[in-house]
């Protein structure tokens, strides 16, 4: 299953971006969800998202500001992104519980708006400070409710340590394609989604990308069954 990294190069427009991607693979039986984050919000705003996102209809609509700030303003972001049409939001876990992630937890609950916390990442910088707290971190944001957590598919052991430590959580993984990790490998370490932006976005012809790429998903989990 395939999240659709949507993140528009400068110097486009990125609505019109957006709507024409999402036009090639609409409908696709691989794609499950969206993911709109800064590249796209910071060069026009929210406004605009709120169009792109009604067309994804019953995708998971994902936004991704990776958010890292004290509870009140998270919350804020919250409101403004749950009004916007996104349902569910990223975060970053090493924030802490308390007077931040506890806070953004109980809105995101009131407001039924997906929490997903970042608790190790594709780069290999990962490795410096993150991937040293994801254990504490996953049971941190376990323990708040949180509904799914980023780990990379770049390195497909944090998957599996994310995968035991929450098993029915949703693990969503990026650095599939342009950032190297081969399509399927992250799903077979237990995630639940690829996230997947420039291999397909970028592709001369992106419905034939994902088309590649939910095949080498659907080889690599059969493998895994046999
Ligand atoms: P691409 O497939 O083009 O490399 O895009 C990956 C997407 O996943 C980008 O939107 C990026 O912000 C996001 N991402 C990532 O690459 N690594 C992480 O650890 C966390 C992310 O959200």
């Amino acid at each position: 299953m395939i999240v659709l990294a949507l993140d528009p190069p400068p110097s486009t427009d990125p609505e019109r971006w957006c709507r024409s991607i999402l036009s090639r693979v609409s409908g696709h039986p691989a794609l499950a969800g969206v993911k709109i984050g800064l590249p796209a919000i910071v060069a026009r705003g929210l406004s605009w998202v709120q169009s792109v996102l009604r067309d994804a209809r019953d995708l998971l609509k994902v936004a991704d500001l990776k958010l890292a700030d004290v509870g009140a303003i998270m919350r804020i972001v919250l409101e403004n992104l749950a009004s916007a049409g996104f349902d569910a939001a990223i975060l970053h876990a090493f924030v802490g519980r308390e007077g931040a992630l506890d806070e953004a937890a109980d809105w995101a609950k009131s407001h039924g708006v997906k929490l997903i916390a970042v608790v190790s990442m594709s780069h290999p910088g990962s490795r410096q400070f993150i991937d040293r707290h994801t254990s504490e971190m996953v049971e941190t944001c376990l323990s708040l409710g949180f509904w799914g957590f980023v780990a990379p598919a770049t390195r497909v052991d944090m998957i599996k340590l994310v995968r035991k430590l929450a098993p029915s959580a949703k693990i969503l993984s990026p650095g599939v394609g342009a950032q190297g990790a081969r399509p399927g490998d992250a799903l077979r370490a237990g995630a639940d989604y690829e996230i997947v932006g420039r291999a397909i976005t970028r592709a001369p012809d992106p419905r034939e990308a994902m088309n590649r790429i939910a095949e080498e998903q659907r080889r690599a989990l059969e493998s895994l069954n046999r």
